[in-house]
């Protein structure tokens, strides 16, 4: 790249961003276009982020392709056509790819590079970058776009290394592909990327065996080709298609409906779960503005869903063990399947349940169980990931006077906007925690977010100013209003990555940000409309101006009466309300 060698006595360029997936290669675009020196340090050996590391068979967009693609440049979105409602990762890859040389990113892109440690001067107003290998960058300001599930938990299982046979890590997937015909294989894990790769390793091996330790809700995609008819309908307006869809809570379309599950009737809201899951994806997730607040509304989706696994999978104990039963539909991220429950309905496919039967480990032929042994010749690990700080956490990241980030979110993620951390100068996170992030569209949450992030920098540039920085009352009055939207919610009752519960001994905290992809915008439009409400902006020593409130919070909306007791009950709970 133009600028991957300045030693660390050079000059500083303008902006380093970490990671090249779709979010680090807007930036790139965005901040070049803009006259700024930037560029990007990258640890894969290509573009794509997700879509470069999470090649595993099955893997696909769960946000559909008309949708999950880049708005920012018109030429971009009329060249570019899906042929499939969901795109595979292939494609996505080939999309990225197709970006990254359509604006000459590379150039700029040090690939196989990864940031160990990153320093901030606060004398001189810049950024020490260590990688790996190379000399040190400096940067003004140094952009985090690391994505949100790019580090695997590193859950070890005793004994793995003395296994004969092959080990896979769905994240980390041979760019060759890997044959499994003929082979006995084993998976643990049901999450999403289990959901979508056993139909496929179960149409090769000789046999799969899934270990399962908690089920996951999955809803038919109902993938194919994108019908003309919609394709001609998106393609007569893009432009309208996406402002529609960054005007919702999640960033895409999903008819969100104001309708009470407990207020309509029952054969009428069998009529609309069965409508929107003849549709598929997640459509059903809109179904009822009450689900995700109700215990009792959120149930009649679950019973719905339950009935059709039952439906889809022939021996009713097999059925009833892929039901979830310890978490409310929703509360983590469901997944999007082509053919999983049927999957079990084949004699080459076996459900072992962890919960009966706990895993012990391996040995030299396969997977141990507390009750028994099976052999396999490759198992497939699809345990999920550290999410959302994991891949910040990596870097010995540390602000002004040493602070190091880890200890600046013992207790879980701080931030301001989910852009900026108190202490950290000149540091953002792109879709970091506190941001709508991985509750949204992320590319839509990803274009908002590098257009914010531009905006600030060229504010800056133009003003001579030379760092900015969360105020440490704005952070604490942004992780108060991230709590007062997701406490009224049922998303904290579930064990999920959102909540850090993945990983042992991660501080328990609902992470992205629950008010609403549109709300959010809105929020970040004002702060910055405020001459950048709640950051603290210098010139050198200078400082230039000091803002230490957050005011600008969303209108609140009405209550619907129904929910009212519940929400304020929780608020109170959660001592955000005081009790009366
Ligand atoms: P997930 O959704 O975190 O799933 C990981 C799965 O692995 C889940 O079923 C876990 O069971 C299981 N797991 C993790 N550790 C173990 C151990 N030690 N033993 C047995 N089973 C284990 O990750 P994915 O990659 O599938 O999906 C992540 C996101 O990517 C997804 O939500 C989409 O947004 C895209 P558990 O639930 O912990 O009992």
């Amino acid at each position: 790249m133009a600028t991957s060698s300045p030693s660390t006595s050079a000059q500083p360029i303008d902006a380093l961003i970490v990671g090249a997936g779709f979010a680090g290669m807007y930036m790139l675009h965005k901040l070049r276009g803009l006259g700024l020196n930037a560029a990007v340090v990258e640890s894969g050996s290509g573009v794509g982020g997700t879509w470069y590391w999470n090649r595993y068979p099955g893997a696909r967009v769960d946000i559909q392709s008309l949708e999950y693609s880049f708005g920012f440049d018109e030429e971009l979105e009329k060249e570019w056509r899906w042929s499939e409602r969901y795109a595979p990762q292939p494609e996505l890859l080939r999309y990225a790819e197709h970006v990254a040389d359509r604006f000459d990113l590379k150039r700029d892109i040090r690939f196989n590079t990864r940031v160990t440690a990153a320093h901030w001067d606060d004398a001189a107003q810049v950024w020490t970058v260590q990688t790996e290998k190379g000399p040190a960058v400096r940067c003004r300001h140094l952009i985090l776009a690391t994505g949100c599930l790019s580090i695997p938990t590193d859950v070890t299982f005793p004994g793995i290394d003395t296994f004969k046979g092959d080990v896979y890590r769905t994240s980390r997937w041979p760019h060759e592909g890997v044959d499994f015909s003929g082979k006995r294989v084993g998976i643990i894990g049901t999450g999403s990327s289990a959901i979508q790769s056993i139909p496929i390793i179960a149409g090769q091996a000789e046999h799969l065996t899934v270990f399962q330790r908690t089920p996951n809700y999955s809803m038919p995609a109902h993938n194919g080709p994108i019908p003309d008819a919609d394709f001609e309908a998106w393609s007569k307006d893009p432009r309208g298609y996406r402002a529609a869809s960054r005007d919702t809570v999640g960033g895409f379309q999903n008819e969100a409906s104001d309708a009470m599950a407990t207020e309509t009737a029952p054969e009428e809201i069998r009529a609309e779960l069965e409508r929107r899951w003849a549709w598929g994806g997640f459509r059903i997730l809109g179904a009822y503005a009450d689900t995700s607040i109700d215990p009792q509304a959120n149930r009649i989706i679950q019973e719905f869903v339950a009935e059709k696994i039952r439906e889809q999978v022939k021996d009713p104990a097999v059925a009833d063990l892929l039901t979830p039963k310890d978490h409310p539909f929703g509360t983590k991220r469901p997944c999007v399947d082509t053919g999983y429950y049927a999957t079990f309905n084949r004699p080459n496919v076996s459900l072992v349940d962890l919960r009966a039967e706990p895993l012990a480990g391996f040995n030299a032929e396969g997977i141990k169980t507390t009750a028994r042994e099976y052999a396999f010749d490759a198992v497939v690990l699809a345990t999920g990931f550290d999410a959302m700080t994991g891949a910040i956490e990596r870097i010995d990241l540390r602000g002004r006077g040493g602070r190091q980030i880890k200890d600046h979110w013992a207790e879980g993620p701080r931030t301001y906007l989910g852009l900026m951390v108190a202490g950290f100068p000149n540091l953002f996170t792109i879709t970091g925690p506190g941001s709508p992030s991985v509750l949204t569209n992320m590319i839509n949450s990803i274009e908002q977010h590098v257009e914010w992030v531009a905006d600030c920098l060229v504010a800056l540039k133009q003003r001579q100013q030379t760092s900015i920085e969360a105020s440490e009352e704005a952070e604490a009055a942004w992780c108060r209003h991230s709590a007062e939207a997701v406490t009224p919610s049922l998303l904290p009752q579930a064990n999920s990555w959102y909540m850090g519960a993945n990983v042992p001994g991660k501080p328990r905290m609902f992470m992205p940000y629950a008010g609403g992809l549109n709300k959010y915008t809105e929020i970040c439009r004002q702060v910055a409309a405020k001459d950048y409400e709640g950051f603290m902006i210098r010139q050198g020593e200078r400082v230039l101006s000091e803002s230490r409130v957050f005011t600008s919070l969303p209108e609140p909306g009405e209550i619907p009466e129904k929910l009212a007791p519940i929400i304020m009950e929780r608020l109170m709970a959660a001592g955000l309300l005081p009790a009366e």
